[in-house]
């Protein structure tokens, strides 16, 4: 566990310093351009969560250091996503879709394995739990993708995503990964119930973001990517604030 820990200074600074040449590439950023100013904003605030996320998973160690290092992993993925979103959309104004949709394939399933090593925690984790939370994530992902590359009709690959979404809040609040969170109690029980409804609420600023993006007659991408970055900034920095604070409650 150390060991792996102190490896990951070294692999998260050699990552601190691949983003470098894309930092300093930043086009003319104009005052009037909101969600340009949005993605200057979060890509920033993913650098320095994912340091936060990092030292705390160093200093509390153990079970917990485990889960904050793959919280530190998600924002990571998004710092290094968001500056080529970033400039994508401040040089084109155009939606960054491919590159958030390769984001969103790794940041997901990276937070479904925090649910996993939840559960991992108290030994009531089974691979199972994992492979149908997988499952869910990228039906989700792939209706949602179609939709919004036209390969499908956007009202189709909502209905898709929707399905997938349902099915991980199935799965996590009625079905087998619910009934063993709630059976471990403690910090534990707490951190998966607040994780769940990160799910739940969260997660729902997305669908509404495609709806108002893609599905009011015309496509209208300053508010889908406003939408969606706002959703990013709680979803990945909120949720792992969440693990960070289970973390510290059980440290006192
Ligand atoms: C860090 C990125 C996260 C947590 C991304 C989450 C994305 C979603 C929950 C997307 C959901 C969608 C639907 C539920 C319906 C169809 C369209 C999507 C893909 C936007």
């Amino acid at each position: 566990m150390t060991t792996i820990l102190k490896n990951w200074k070294t692999a998260a600074a050699a990552a601190v310093f691949a983003m470098m040449p894309t930092l300093a590439s930043a086009s003319n950023l104009q005052a009037d351009d909101y969600v340009g100013i949005s993605f200057w904003l979060i890509s920033i605030a993913m650098v320095a969560s994912t340091v936060f996320f990092y030292a705390e998973a160093r200093r509390i160690g153990g079970k917990w250091g485990v889960s904050l290092l793959v919280a530190a992993l998600v924002t990571l993925v998004a710092a290094v996503h968001y500056f080529y979103m970033r400039e994508v959309w401040v040089t084109t104004g155009e939606s960054p879709t491919v590159y958030r949709y390769i984001d969103w394939l790794i940041t997901v399933p990276l937070q479904m394995v925090e649910f996993y090593l939840i559960l991992f925690a108290v030994g009531a984790a089974t691979s199972r739990i994992f492979w149908h939370l997988l499952v869910g994530t990228l039906v989700m992902l792939l209706g949602g993708y179609f939709g919004e590359i036209g390969v499908v009709d956007a009202t189709l690959g909502f209905i898709v995503g929707m399905l997938g979404w349902v099915y991980i809040l199935y799965f996590i609040f009625a079905g087998e990964a619910g009934q063993k969170a709630a059976a471990a109690g403690g910090a534990v029980a707490s951190a998966f119930s607040t994780m769940r409804l990160i799910v739940l609420v969260g997660w729902s600023i997305y669908p509404l973001g495609y709806v108002l993006g893609y599905m009011t007659g015309t496509v209208d991408p300053a508010s889908l990517n406003g939408i969606y970055n706002i959703a990013d900034f709680v979803n990945k920095i909120a949720f792992g604030l969440m693990i960070w604070a289970a973390a510290t409650s059980e440290e006192a």
